[in-house]
């Protein structure tokens, strides 16, 4: 059924705490935690509880779930105190995607370029 845990998925596992990960938010919907290959000196992902393999999936199923992604995405900067950040969703592996359960990078902490890589 859409949005159910799934097996094999490594996200589904750290929203279960089957997975250690440093967690630095969680809301009834939402699990934030650190990158384990960080980016830039704030790097978090915010993810859902409930498993979408892509943000465009989860924004077509859910809108008020992905709209609780992009607060949570505000409130990581806000306390990390970014001034600037960059939000990335990677969809499908060709943009970088590797773990298909839906998830915002939250990057900032140094200046950062663009176009991105
Ligand atoms: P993406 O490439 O957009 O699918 O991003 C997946 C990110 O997940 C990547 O930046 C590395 C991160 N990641 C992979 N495995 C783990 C893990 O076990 N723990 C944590 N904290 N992050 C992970």
């Amino acid at each position: 059924m859409a949005g159910e845990p799934q097996d094999d998925c490594l996200f589904c596992k750290i929203v279960a705490k089957h997975v250690p990960a440093t967690i630095v938010r969680e809301t009834e919907t939402t699990v934030a935690f650190r990158d384990i290959n960080p980016q830039a000196p704030t790097h978090v992902l915010v993810i859902p509880k409930a498993h979408y393999k892509d943000a465009a999936t989860l924004a077509a199923a859910e809108p008020a779930l992905a709209a609780d992604i992009l607060r949570e995405a505000q409130t990581v900067a806000d306390e990390d105190k970014l001034e600037s950040y960059r939000v990335v969703f990677n969809t499908g592996a060709g943009a970088g995607q590797t773990v298909f359960h839906a998830h915002a990078h939250v990057l900032g902490g140094r200046g950062l370029q663009w176009p991105p890589g």
